[in-house]
């Protein structure tokens, strides 16, 4: 945790404490960052929240929006999907910074959470990104993860509609565990609202533990997470690790609800996806 944030932090909830104390804590809901600390009534009577409180601050989820801080995700066609990234400068973006082995991460998900896709999409000369994509009937959400050559780091999403009948898939029951190919994969660890949590996927075949992942995108796994109901896209940082079977992660969770988490990691030059559903209870522990 920068001093920065933690000073920020510490003067949000200051400012709480004195909203609180006058009663007019709904006064500070315009102002969205701060919302986290004026709710959070045990913060602002004292306890240690163990530094949960600056980081809702800090970041509010990405993906959320089609345009921030003067960058736009504007999708030029359906099929294939194409899209640019326009800049500031009302020019689409050209120039890059290589992040976990890409200059762009692109997600996909149907609506209904379904249908999950992370693919690495090729940037033609003047900007326009084309991906290849299954796009299923129903709504789509697009999500690109990527950081503009002395830009800002961005999670830019945008709805891609598709025409066709298709049946929305009931959300799915907590789940920690998906069979992939021979591979089973187990998600341990809990989620804590506002906090830092460590998660550790594991890749066993026939019960042996796995030991010869491939490195993929500068870890042993990649792992994203999505809230259920608005597919905010969460923050997650692998660790360090061996090979496998153990793949940690840190994942950043801004609430309560029910998340998706998917796992890509490769063997045998092919990457697998494993999919889990964890739900975060908003009881203290
Ligand atoms: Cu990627």
């Amino acid at each position: 945790m920068s001093t920065p944030v933690r000073i920020a932090g510490f003067v949000l909830g200051l400012v709480a404490v004195f909203l609180a104390a006058r009663g007019v804590g709904a006064v500070a809901n315009p102002v969205d960052v701060a919302t986290p600390v004026a709710h959070d009534d045990m913060g602002a009577a004292g306890h240690d929240d163990g530094g949960h409180t600056e980081q809702a601050v800090a970041h509010a989820p990405g993906g959320l929006q089609t345009s921030e801080q003067g960058y736009t995700l504007r999708v030029v066609r359906q099929q294939p999907l194409r899209f640019t990234v326009d800049g500031p400068d009302g020019h689409a973006v050209t120039a890059y910074d290589v992040v976990h082995d890409q200059p762009l991460h692109l997600v996909k998900v149907r609506r209904d959470g379904t249908g999950y896709q992370h693919v690495h999409p090729t940037m033609a000369d003047d900007g326009t990104w084309t991906a290849r994509l299954d796009l299923e009937p129903g709504s789509n959400r697009v999500i690109a993860d990527f950081t503009p050559t002395g830009g800002p780091e961005l999670v830019l999403g945008a709805d891609v509609e598709v025409s066709g009948t298709y049946a929305a898939s009931p959300a799915p029951a907590v789940s920690r565990t998906d069979r992939v190919g021979p591979y089973e994969v187990t998600l341990a660890g809990d989620l804590e609202a506002g906090g830092s949590s460590p998660l550790t996927a594991t890749v066993t075949r026939d019960g042996e533990p796995v030991t010869d992942l491939q490195p993929y995108l500068g870890a042993y796994g990649h792992l994203v997470a999505l809230r259920e109901g608005d597919l905010a896209y969460l923050h997650v940082h692998p660790e360090e690790s061996a090979a496998g079977p153990d793949i940690p992660f840190v994942a950043e969770v801004p609430s309560v609800g029910r998340y998706r988490l998917f796992l890509d990691f490769k063997l045998h030059d092919v990457v697998h996806t494993a999919a889990f559903v964890l739900e975060v209870d908003g009881h203290d522990h």
